[in-house]
């Protein structure tokens, strides 16, 4: 039987590697609330990703919960329906109002120029996604932001160490939140950061990951446990010498796919975003109406190839049972987005992809265009 190609595969670094880290923790039997292998990722990340601070958590979604509650956000916030569903989770986590706003169909990111539209009394923050790690418009969120006072807090779960116009995207918004999942370009099995500007801010997103504990007996806020384990933290220490790496041979995916389905009629590559230093998160093409095969019968026949591919992100999160009835989450509002989520298809996209298997992916699609 052949072995399945998922739309991702985790870089694990050697084994023998990690036992001396494990060694480590058994001898300290320090496990979890910032041990030393948390507090050594959590600087390693801050000098790699070029960031100020930057507070680990048991993953993205925990993550999100807190940045919200970091800033203590409270009413409608604007995001995007083209993302995953922990993006808009977080705000109902949080008791607050999701106002979905239609996507630009090449960033795929949230749309500039429908932002202001929806801005009302009860508006306190934007919250976008960077998705495929693809910069939002972070300049003209910044202007509407300050125009209208309202706070930004990127979901960043796809962008890790992604570059924009020289800087790390992460340091836009006032806080930026990444995911460290297995299936993520950096992982540490499971896993994820808040980076914040400032020490204060740290310090109260430090608390509220700790149960809201300022110290033994005084306790700030209704806080969580998001702390991430020593094992995690240790796991990440590890992985980090090896990202570089898992970013370039992502990065050769990445082209192999462009040049090979460049000229395919009704298949269509994102354009590569401008001002930018990727890190090949997804590899998201768009099944136009020219190709022979609707989406879902190219990820159907490709599945019989046993090649997994995944249509990130379908349905629209505003088409889930919990958001629908926002008046927001009208389809009619969101044509683009509509659109992109019955078109797109990720491909796989991970380090160990052999290079022969990615030329049979877009052989294949070549195949069922003749
Ligand atoms: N915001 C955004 C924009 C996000 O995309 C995400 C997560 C979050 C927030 C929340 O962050 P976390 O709380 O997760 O840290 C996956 C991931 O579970 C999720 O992290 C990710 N986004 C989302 C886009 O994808 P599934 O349900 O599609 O994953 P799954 O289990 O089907 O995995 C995909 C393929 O990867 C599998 O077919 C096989 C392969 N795989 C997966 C895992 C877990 C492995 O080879 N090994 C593994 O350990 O959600």
């Amino acid at each position: 039987m052949k072995k399945p190609i998922y739309v991702t595969q985790p870089h694990l670094p050697p084994l023998a590697e990690f036992i001396p880290y494990l060694e480590e923790i058994w001898e300290s039997k320090c496990l979890t609330n910032n041990g030393p292998f948390h507090k050594q990722l959590e600087q390693a990340l801050c000098e790699y990703l070029g960031v100020a601070h930057l507070a680990l958590f048991t993953n993205g979604t925990i993550a999100l919960i807190t940045a919200l509650q970091t800033l203590r956000i409270v009413g409608e916030v604007i995001t995007t329906p083209f993302s995953f569903v922990a993006t808009a989770n977080s705000l109902l986590w949080n008791g607050l109002t999701p106002v979905f706003v239609d996507i630009d169909p090449e960033s795929c990111n949230l749309d500039p120029d429908k932002i202001e539209q929806v801005i009302t009394p009860r508006t306190t923050a934007i919250m976008p996604v960077h998705c495929y790690g693809r910069p939002c418009d972070v300049e003209r969120i910044e202007l509407l932001a300050d125009t209208y006072g309202l706070k930004v807090i990127y979901d960043a779960a796809h962008a890790f160490g992604v570059q924009y116009k020289k800087e790390s995207l992460l340091t836009h918004g006032d806080l930026s939140v990444l995911s460290f999942h297995a299936t993520k370009v950096y992982n540490t099995f499971e896993g994820g950061a808040i980076v914040c500007p400032d020490a204060k801010t740290k310090r109260r997103i430090d608390y509220l990951k700790n149960f809201g504990f300022a110290d033994e007996v005084t306790v700030t806020a209704p806080g969580i446990n998001g702390k991430m384990s020593e094992i995690n933290a240790a796991f990440g220490l590890l992985q980090l010498k090896y990202v570089d790496d898992a970013i370039a041979s992502r990065g050769k995916i990445d082209a192999l796919y462009r040049e090979g389905l460049s000229g395919i009629k009704g298949i269509k590559c994102l354009s590569e975003p401008e001002d930018t230093v990727r890190t090949f998160s997804y590899f998201p093409i768009l099944v136009e109406d020219d190709y022979p095969l609707r989406r879902d019968d190219l990820h159907h026949a490709l599945r019989k190839e046993d090649i997994y591919t995944r249509r990130y992100f379908y349905p629209l999160i505003s088409d889930m049972p919990m958001y629908r009835g926002l008046p927001s989450a009208n389809p009619t509002n969101l044509p683009v987005a509509k659109r992109l989520s019955q078109q797109v298809l990720c491909l796989p996209i991970f380090p160990a992809l052999d290079f022969g298997i990615a030329e049979s992916i877009v052989d294949t699609i070549r195949r069922m265009q003749a």
